[in-house]
């Protein structure tokens, strides 16, 4: 199924307006860089982008910043979090259009996105009263040991296009409340919902009487983002994206000593067990591996079927992906919105051509759609492809929507497919042994930041931890303790007797 019809460029250019009008943004006039959406693939507006010299500045403005935002007290922090979040529900359908308008995302996957970054927000405020050190039982008499939590610094945001928002959030609704300020450098194809993200934050700011250079935005190319990376005064930078990304990011940040998260590809595989609810399977694997397009990095890419259940269930599959509506992300029927680029296209028809030359076989999808009424864009079927082995096609991260099945015939196999690859973000089993369940979730199961049972591998909630290991890059974000990769720890020994006692009982003097 497709919706034949799509918006024209110059609908899509006035509804971003609209919004951005909305919130309060108006669209700075340049020329040297290009908001663009995905939905036809054609240029919205020429923008003007930040150089050397902007992001030199901005630096140093949110380091000063930074040095009165230390000593609010936290409580005071979270109300900036609070009016930001009031704001983004305010916002919430204007900030979903420009999700909608620049990343290509189905309308509920844009609501999704900013109901994420209310979520983050409501967790922030929370945290704001709750960065907690312990008190730790000292050996010496008449001695104190605690630990306190304080305040690290400038935190660089690099971002990437399929959260354009989300992700902003998660880091910067926490850098925040732990007394940090942000400077944002987000994917040069999201530039308009980061303006509304930037605008709405120096309100609060404004609402709230806090400073404004809390956050700085750099609407730049890859050189602005070095500069984050190089600049000793960004104490940590946060970067989503490729791992091509973080293998260049983390050493570089690294020779300084500073501090990397990095969240970077996934190659997140479901495996299906005999036992498994089928049903429940199909949706969940169907949202999986063709929601967003393909473009999580939590997409399910890997489903490795026990042989058993493998006919049924790619049957089922098979018929799904057959109905799956493409095509129009603001259309309530379209499930499929556009990749983000004809490029993407390419790089996704590329492993489809090199993964059948080694023996793999197209069950469904495929097909580029669209093309006569946009050329530009890339609307496509999602994939299923049936292969043997789990070849280096397979192993590699494609970010489209190719879902790769492979048969199991033991538990113990499909776990040591599961974990074969580089990667080690999202996981999942289709179970109703609870055996089978616990095996997978243990130290001996999936070797990724994140395990599920029973249901898909994308759609985390904020309140857990969000990240993954091996080329992943071993970063968390959003909820749990992910908190303290923004904050340093100092440990405190205090000595409320009269006599000095050295540790380990040593003798001085
Ligand atoms: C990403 O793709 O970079 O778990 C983030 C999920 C979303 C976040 C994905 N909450 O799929």
């Amino acid at each position: 199924m497709t919706s034949n019809t799509l918006p024209t460029t110059d609908e899509l250019r006035a509804r971003a307006r609209t919004s951005l009008g909305a919130i309060g943004v108006t669209v700075p006039e340049g020329g040297d860089f290009h908001a663009r959406t995905p939905v036809t693939g054609e240029d919205l507006f020429g923008l003007k982008a930040s150089g050397a010299a902007d992001a030199e500045a901005a630096i140093g403005a949110a380091h000063t910043a930074f040095l009165t935002w230390r000593t609010t007290p936290a409580p005071r922090r979270g109300e900036l979090v609070r009016r930001l979040g009031e704001l983004l529900r305010e916002h919430k359908s204007d900030l979903a259009d420009l999700v909608t308008i620049e990343a290509g995302k189905i309308r509920s996957e844009a609501l999704g996105e900013v109901q994420e970054m209310i979520d983050i927000c409501d967790f922030a405020v929370g945290l704001s009263r709750q960065l907690y050190g312990r008190t730790i039982a000292s050996e010496r008499p008449g001695h104190r040991l605690a630990e306190t939590w304080h305040p690290l610094g400038v935190v660089g945001v690099v971002s990437a296009f399929n959260f354009p928002a989300a992700v902003w959030s998660w880091n910067t609704a926490v850098a925040l409340a732990c007394g940090d300020t942000v400077v944002w450098k987000p994917s040069e194809l999201t530039p308009l919902i980061s303006l509304a993200c930037d605008h709405l934050l120096a309100r609060a700011a404004d609402d709230v009487g806090a400073p404004r250079d809390v956050h700085r935005l750099l609407l730049g190319d890859r050189a602005v983002g070095e500069q984050l990376v190089d600049d000793p005064r960004v104490a940590l930078v946060s970067a989503t994206g490729s791992t091509r990304m973080g293998r260049e990011v983390g050493p570089r940040v690294a020779a300084r000593f500073g501090r990397s998260l990095l969240e970077l590809g996934g190659n997140n595989a479901a495996i299906v067990a005999p036992s498994a609810d089928l049903d429940l399977a199909v949706q969940g694997i169907v949202f999986a591996a063709a929601g967003t397009a393909g473009q999580r990095c939590t997409t399910l890419r890997r489903l490795i079927v026990h042989r058993d259940v493998a006919e049924p269930l790619v049957e089922r599959l098979t018929s799904a992906y057959r109905k799956l509506p493409i095509g129009d992300p603001f259309d309530e029927n379209t499930l499929v919105g556009p990749l983000i680029s004809t490029a993407a296209l390419e790089t996704m028809n590329s492993a489809l051509t090199r993964v059948q030359a080694q023996g793999g076989k197209i069950l469904a999808g495929g097909n580029r759609r669209l093309a006569e009424a946009a050329p530009q864009a890339a609307y496509t079927e999602p994939v299923l492809v049936r292969v043997d082995e789990q070849n280096e096609v397979v192993r590699e991260e494609t970010f489209a929507p190719i879902l790769y099945v492979l048969t199991y015939d033991t538990l113990e196999e499909a776990i040591a497919l599961h974990n074969d690859v580089p990667q080690g973000l999202s996981s999942s089993i289709f179970t109703r042994d609870q055996q089978e369940a616990e095996i997978f979730l243990s130290a001996a199961g999936s070797d990724c930041g994140i395990a599920n049972v029973n249901i898909g591998t994308s759609g985390a909630e904020i309140g857990g931890a969000f990240g993954g290991e091996k080329e992943t890059g071993g970063g968390r974000e959003s909820g749990s303790d992910a908190w303290k990769a923004y904050m340093r720890s100092a440990t405190n020994t205090i000595n409320y007797s009269s006599e000095l006692s050295l540790a380990q009982n040593v003798s001085f003097l």
